[in-house]
Formats: structure tokens, C-alpha cells, sequence
């Protein structure tokens, strides 16, 4: 009998459009789903444009109104990729029609548009998911196996930095992601909340924070006029130290500023019994060190993930031993699992409920920012 089809809604057809047509057209290809996918209307402002990403992108139909495809009767699953301003509007309505909600992190612009988020898809009893696609990287995946098989032992330090540097220039011009009133905050909430997520996946909660946050060109030029300068209102760089609630302690670092730094993560996790490292330039490795080994050998071993059968998370569906996979295969994975949850009605993490408390850490290390002094998350 033929699995019925889910017909899915794109809203945002940029950088994460793209990424994310691409998780909806391959998933199907390289997992076994529960139910088939239907790439059915991609949404955006500029119809000229839009047309071009639903033919490049492989969509049937093409719509400039998101709330036409919200309320369109066909529709199962909207898919959120817009700036960070406009996601709870979009998940709060896309819920009340029943819809299963895909959304970009960071989950909304503040605390209180995460928990009407949350309020609206349990009210609405709809599979909820955050996109945040680095924990389905295959060696991100075997480290939560490890930390969960008790390897690393009790866990002491999560240490963390997410460092681009596409803002080095001065002449690059000032976008939406540096704006307040669209963003929220700048590298904080873009890419601190993806290492943010790593931590509580990967060791815990956090208890208490301490950061500062810092804007070093504070005007760029304006895209659609580079004679005229507009102000820079969100951090170019943020960091925090803080205490988890397990007692592990946490250093973590974001920055646009990063020269020569595309777009590195480097996470480095010690634990009682061995330690685990990881670079996202080199994502198909896992570093570990295990500290039961004899004193004159000891030494951080390589691991490949990319063992088939199940041996190393999703990266068998793909290719034999040693064939890496990239970026946007980390969309994919999260894609499968998002579609499997929808078909069993079952909840799949990370869910609007860990947005929202990846918001509280976020908040939390702006009011300690604003205030120099620790806060409780
Ligand atoms: C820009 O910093 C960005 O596109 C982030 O928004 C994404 O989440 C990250 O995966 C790549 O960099």
C-alpha cells in the first residue's frame, strides 16, 4: 500500500531555503521514511526570485503570501527558514491550522515568543522540531553515544567556540542578522545557540552564567545604498563561562571576527575517565582520549565516523567506510527523523521546548552582559 504523502510548506527560500529543499529532496532518497514527501510550496517576498528557488529548488508551487500557505487546507508540515523577527508569528499560526512545525534556530527573538510557541503547538498536539542540524553530525552523534555509555566518566569542562569571520571587512554591508529589531542579538543568537544546544545534548543544563558581549564596527553600509552608513545594533562577538547543573563547567565563544576562522566549530569535552574533541572543518572526525589506557601509549586516537550498519549514526545510509559527508547532509538526517516523528505522531528532539531553554541561556547571558555580574538561568 502507498505511504501517504506529507505535503510540506517552505517558508524562506535564502541560504537556509536552500539547505533545507535539499534535506527535502534527498531524505526520502537515503532513509527509509514512513511517509512519502511532497515538496509542495515554497514561500517568499520576491516572486522573481522565489520562482528561480522553486525551480532550482524542485518545488511545485511557488507563493509570496505565508499565510495562504499556512491556511492552505493541503498542507501538513510548514517549514520555517525567515529572519528570526518573524518565526513565532508564522509558528503560532502555522499550529493553530494544524500544521507540524519545522523552524530555523534560533527559535524566536526573546523568552516569552518561545513559550507562546510552545504553548500553541502542545495546544495543537503537532510534532514540533528546532533546526538545530549540527547534533545530527554523525561524529556529534557517536560523542552523546559515548557520554551516555559513561566513557568520558563524570564530565568536568564543555568547551566551546564558534568562530566565522564573514564580518571582518567593514565594507560588508549591514544585513538583517545585525539588526536587533530582526535579529534579536548577532553571533550570540546565530551561532552561540548552536554550541548552546551542543552543550545541554552533549553534558546538561546550564545553572549559572557569566559573559560579556561585544560590537566592534559599529556601522556598515547600507546593502541597497553602500554610500550611506547604518548602525550595527547586535554583537559581532560573545563568550560566557558558566556552571552546568551537574557541576561541569562551560566556556563558550562566538564571534563573526574570527579571522581566517569560515566557519570553525571547536568543542573540547573532559571527563573524569577521557576527554572527546571535535572540529566542524573536519567533521567526520572524533578525537578521544582515553585515559585507562597504559601511560606509555596514551594519546588522543582519530576516530572516522563513518562505520556502516548502524555501528556510527546516520552516515551508513550514505556510503561505504571513509566516504565523508558534509554540511548539508547534517539537514537531511534531521529531516528523516523529523518525518518519521510526524508519521508515528511521536515527539522528536530537539523540540520547541529545548528553543525555549536555549532562549534562557541566551537572555541569561545578555542580562549578566548588561549587568557584569552571574545570573541564574
Ligand atoms: C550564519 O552564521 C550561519 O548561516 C548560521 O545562521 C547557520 O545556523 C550556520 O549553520 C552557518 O552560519
Amino acid at each position: 500500500m502507498a505511504k501517504k504523502k506529507l505535503n510540506v510548506g517552505l517558508i524562506g527560500y535564502l541560504f537556509m531555503g536552500k539547505a533545507h529543499s535539499n534535506g527535502w529532496r534527498q531524505a526520502s532518497r537515503f532513509f527509509d521514511l514512513k511517509r512519502d514527501i511532497c515538496m509542495h510550496t515554497i514561500c517568499g517576498r520576491n516572486s522573481t526570485a522565489v520562482e528561480k528557488s522553486r525551480k532550482q529548488y524542485g518545488w511545485d508551487h511557488m507563493e509570496t503570501d505565508w499565510r495562504k500557505v499556512v491556511a492552505n487546507p493541503e498542507i501538513d508540515i510548514i517549514d520555517i527558514n525567515t529572519p528570526n523577527d518573524s518565526h513565532a508569528e508564522i509558528a503560532i499560526a502555522a499550529a493553530k491550522a494544524g500544521k507540524h512545525i519545522l523552524c530555523e534556530k534560533p527559535l524566536a527573538m526573546n523568552v516569552k515568543q518561545c513559550r507562546q510557541m510552545l504553548q500553541a503547538v502542545k495546544k495543537s498536539k503537532v510534532t514540533h522540531m528546532i533546526c538545530h542540524n549540527y547534533r545530527r553530525i554523525p561524529a556529534i552523534a557517536q560523542a552523546k553515544k559515548m557520554i551516555k555509555e559513561g566513557v568520558l566518566g563524570e564530565i568536568r569542562h564543555y568547551h566551546a567556540r564558534y568562530s566565522q569571520s564573514w564580518l571582518v571587512d567593514p565594507k560588508a554591508p549591514r544585513l538583517w542578522r545585525m539588526q536587533k529589531q530582526y535579529a534579536g542579538s548577532g553571533a550570540h543568537g546565530d551561532i552561540n545557540a548552536h554550541i548552546i544546544d551542543l552543550a545541554r545534548f552533549l553534558v546538561g543544563e546550564f545553572d549559572e552564567v557569566s559573559g560579556q558581549m561585544h560590537t566592534f564596527i559599529k556601522q556598515r553600509p547600507l546593502p541597497d545604498n553602500p554610500k550611506k552608513m547604518g548602525r550595527v545594533s547586535v554583537d559581532d562577538a560573545a563568550q560566557f563561562i558558566g556552571r552546568f547543573k551537574n557541576g561541569a563547567l562551560a566556556n563558550l565563544e562566538a564571534t563573526r571576527f574570527a579571522t581566517g576562522r569560515k566557519n570553525h566549530i571547536h568543542i573540547e569535552i573532559n571527563g573524569a575517565k577521557g576527554s572527546l574533541e571535535f572540529n566542524l572543518e573536519d567533521m567526520n572526525r572524533l578525537k578521544y582520549f582515553d585515559n585507562s589506557v597504559p601511560l606509555d601509549r596514551q594519546g588522543f586516537s582519530d576516530i572516522i565516523v563513518t562505520q556502516q550498519n548502524g555501528v556510527h549514526p546516520y552516515v551508513g545510509q550514505w556510503w561505504p567506510p571513509g566516504h565523508i559527508i558534509g554540511y548539508e547532509h547534517t539537514f537531511v538526517h534531521t529531516i528523516a527523523d523529523f518525518i518519521n516523528a510526524v508519521a508515528e505522531g511521536k515527539s522528536v528532539q530537539p523540540t520547541f521546548e529545548d528553543g525555549l531553554k536555549n532562549q534562557q541561556v541566551l537572555e541569561s547571558v545578555e542580562k549578566s552582559a548588561n549587568t557584569r555580574r552571574w545570573v541564574k538561568v
